[in-house]
């Protein structure tokens, strides 16, 4: 079974993220996905989250491309998320193109065009619009 690894905040959850996954899935069997914690995401990427990680990682679960969700707490932790779950494929958007690139001792690394029209920046500032 080819297992595959890809990490993120998706919120709020759209369309280029399912492309993501959907296309992140074509190159295994099994799709892990690392989702950042609310901590993470606003430590690390001052980010803050419309839903709480419990309500995007349900989100995640109900989609057919995703086989497992676990926390991602720390930039740190990838290595040894590819060793604990024997992963042959770790692939993510080409927005980080060239950042992950110590993990090919550990496994594939495969940098996905992401979907450009669309972004969650984008879609807050439409909904802006409407007020
Ligand atoms: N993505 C995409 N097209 C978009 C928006 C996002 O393909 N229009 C992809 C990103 O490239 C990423 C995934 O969807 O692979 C999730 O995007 P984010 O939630 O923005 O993830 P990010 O904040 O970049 O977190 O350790 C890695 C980080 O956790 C990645």
């Amino acid at each position: 079974m080819r297992k595959v690894i890809t990490y993120g905040t998706y919120d709020l959850l759209h369309y280029g993220h399912v492309k993501l996954l959907e296309r992140a899935k074509a190159l295994g069997d099994y799709l892990i996905v690392g989702l950042s914690t609310d901590e993470f995401n606003w430590n690390e990427k001052n980010k803050k989250c419309y839903f709480s990680y419990k309500e995007r990682k349900s989100l995640l679960e109900a989609l057919r491309y995703v086989d497992l969700v676990i926390p991602e707490n720390s930039w740190e932790q990838k290595i040894s998320d590819v060793k604990e779950f024997k992963v042959d494929t770790f692939v993510i958007g080409d927005d980080w193109e060239g950042k992950f690139d110590f993990l090919k001792e550990y496994c594939e690394v495969v940098y996905l065009p992401r979907t450009p029209e669309i972004s969650t920046t984008q879609i807050k500032r439409d909904l802006g619009k409407d007020k």
